[in-house]
């Protein structure tokens, strides 16, 4: 059976959560708000609007819906003008050989992110072409770790589940896997991806004799 291969963006193809980073402490400073490295960790896989309501519970601000959607405005044109700067040279080490490996023994790819920046991200990085179909913060109404992002991408392909591999570095996305019903293979530490069916730290420590027993299997 031909396999689906499933990749979270940021975290796991491109490391973007710098930029967010930025973008939300640019943000937090103005309103008053502290925000560190520690938490932006929390906003990893997490949408745009439930991002804004974390960081605003942190300085216990109430604002309208009015101020709000100024803000997610705000923090996206920032975001976006990094995201317009970033090449090839952003994309995570070891992804480029496990594209490679998986179009050349015909396996399906799949974008599965709550990001809507997704596309102009993958264009930007020159690997859009790998993509067999792609799934985005445009097209779920349910974040992760609601399985919705994968099990669109699995339907894309008109794949089972059961033959699904998901990359993800957020213990959200793992979860969204296992509900899944899909291999999960956590991108990160241990500790945080404990709920994963395989870890490891970066795509450079992965096999390709691991990728062609799922491919196999
Ligand atoms: C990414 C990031 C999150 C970000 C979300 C939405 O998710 O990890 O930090 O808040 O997308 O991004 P945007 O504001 O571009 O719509 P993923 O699923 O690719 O890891
Ligand atoms: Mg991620």
């Amino acid at each position: 059976n031909k396999k689906t291969f499933i990749f979270d963006l940021d975290g796991v193809i491109v490391d973007t959560a710098k930029y967010h980073f930025l973008a939300w402490q640019r943000l937090a400073s103005q309103l008053g708000i502290e925000f560190t490295p520690e938490h932006n960790e929390e906003l990893k896989g997490v949408s745009r609007v439930k991002s804004l309501e974390l960081i605003l519970n942190l300085g216990n601000i109430k604002a309208s819906q009015e101020e709000k959607d100024i803000w997610l405005v705000q923090k996206n044109t920032e975001y976006l003008s990094y995201i317009n700067e970033i090449d090839e040279s952003e994309i995570l080490p070891g992804v480029i050989s496990v594209l490679n490996f998986l179009k050349e023994n015909n396996q399906d790819i799949v974008l599965g992110s709550a990001s809507k920046n997704a596309r102009p991200i993958l264009e930007k990085t020159n690997i859009i072409h790998y993509f067999d179909a792609i799934v985005d913060g445009n097209d779920v109404s349910n974040a992760k770790p609601d399985p919705e992002v994968f099990l669109q991408g699995a339907k894309k392909m008109n794949n089972n589940p059961i033959n699904c591999i998901v990359f993800e570095d957020s213990l959200a996305g793992i979860q969204a896997a296992n509900i899944a019903n899909m291999i999960s293979i956590g991108i990160g530490d241990k500790r945080v991806l404990h709920e994963a069916q395989f870890v490891f730290p970066d795509f450079t420590h992965i096999d390709i004799n691991f990728i062609d027993n799922l491919v196999n299997r």
